[in-house]
């Protein structure tokens, strides 16, 4: 049984206006997934595989489409077909941090990130403008899509300090081109913080979360998915946790229902 999204998500329901993040959530309850696969593999034999394995057990897909070695324009457009028929929001990881008419043309170029991609992630170092430019690049081809603003990051040692989250979040939550925020899911007392100041508003998804909660490969640092969502995380995105597993698919199942049942609990008690 489909349970009903207003009763699942909350106060995320009734006060994200923003369509994409609506039709999110309403995936996320079909599948009973707050899952979003980073999927970083370089082939996309290897990429394909990985959808059918595990695109029931997953509501998002998040790439970098410069990791592919063998990347083709037909190749990929294939790929994202697949995403569409497995009901996967694309997300981008692009980081785009330029000013804003250089993000917009880094949209197009050989990539053509705005005709496939969903959501984009995106620094705030720059200003305000390159969520603008963003969505000016989206209209270009007559689309629509969200951007996620790095609020906080998982690595070891970044420079998204308390001051400069506040300053992203405080700015970037007035602004309806963000769809938003990254929080850094290995730490759950700084993700209650960031959700504190989004308020209810804005989505929060957070990579930095794996089952073996520790420290990752060159800088990655790991927490308990089950904790950033009881934090305020709205989607954890999971990397290795997941391909790299002997059984991608029980991984991909053992990540959504213990996210969703996180999410059940954080807000119905
Ligand atoms: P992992 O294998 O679960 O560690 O993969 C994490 C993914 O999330 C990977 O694609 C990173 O580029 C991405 N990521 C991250 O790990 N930390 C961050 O702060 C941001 C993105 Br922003």
């Amino acid at each position: 049984m489909e349970l009903e999204p207003s009763s699942v998500w909350g106060d995320r329901w009734t006060s994200c206006d923003s369509p994409i993040a609506k039709k999110y959530m309403t995936v996320a309850c079909q599948k009973r997934s707050i899952v979003c696969l980073a999927a970083d593999r370089n082939t996309l034999l290897g990429l394909g595989e990985l959808i059918d394995q595990v695109g029931p057990y997953i509501s998002a897909l998040k790439t970098h489409v410069d990791l592919v070695d063998d990347w083709t324009p037909e190749g990929w457009a294939e790929l994202c077909d697949k995403a569409r028929q497995a009901n996967l929001l694309i997300f981008e990881d692009r980081k785009f941090a330029d000013i804003g008419g250089i993000t917009r043309n880094q949209m197009a170029g050989i990539y053509d990130i705005r005709s496939w991609s969903d959501l984009v992630t995106a620094h705030f170092i720059s200003g305000p403008d390159i969520v603008d430019s963003l969505q000016s690049a989206w209209g270009d081809v007559g689309r629509k899509g969200g951007v996620l603003l790095l609020a906080q990051m998982s690595s070891r040692g970044n420079l998204l300090n308390p001051d400069y989250t506040k300053t992203v979040v405080d700015s970037g939550k007035t602004l309806k081109g963000v769809f938003g925020f990254i929080g850094n899911g290995s730490r759950p007392r700084e993700l209650e913080k960031l959700r504190e100041i989004v308020g209810p508003t804005k989505m929060i998804w957070t990579p930095g979360v794996n089952l073996a909660v520790g420290d990752g490969n060159m800088g990655q640092r790991y927490g308990d998915p089950c904790e950033a969502v009881i934090a305020g995380s709205d989607t954890i995105i999971v990397g290795s946790g997941i391909h790299r597993s002997d059984n991608p698919e029980q991984s991909a199942k053992m990540y959504a229902a213990a996210s969703w049942n996180a999410l059940l609990e954080r807000n119905n008690g």
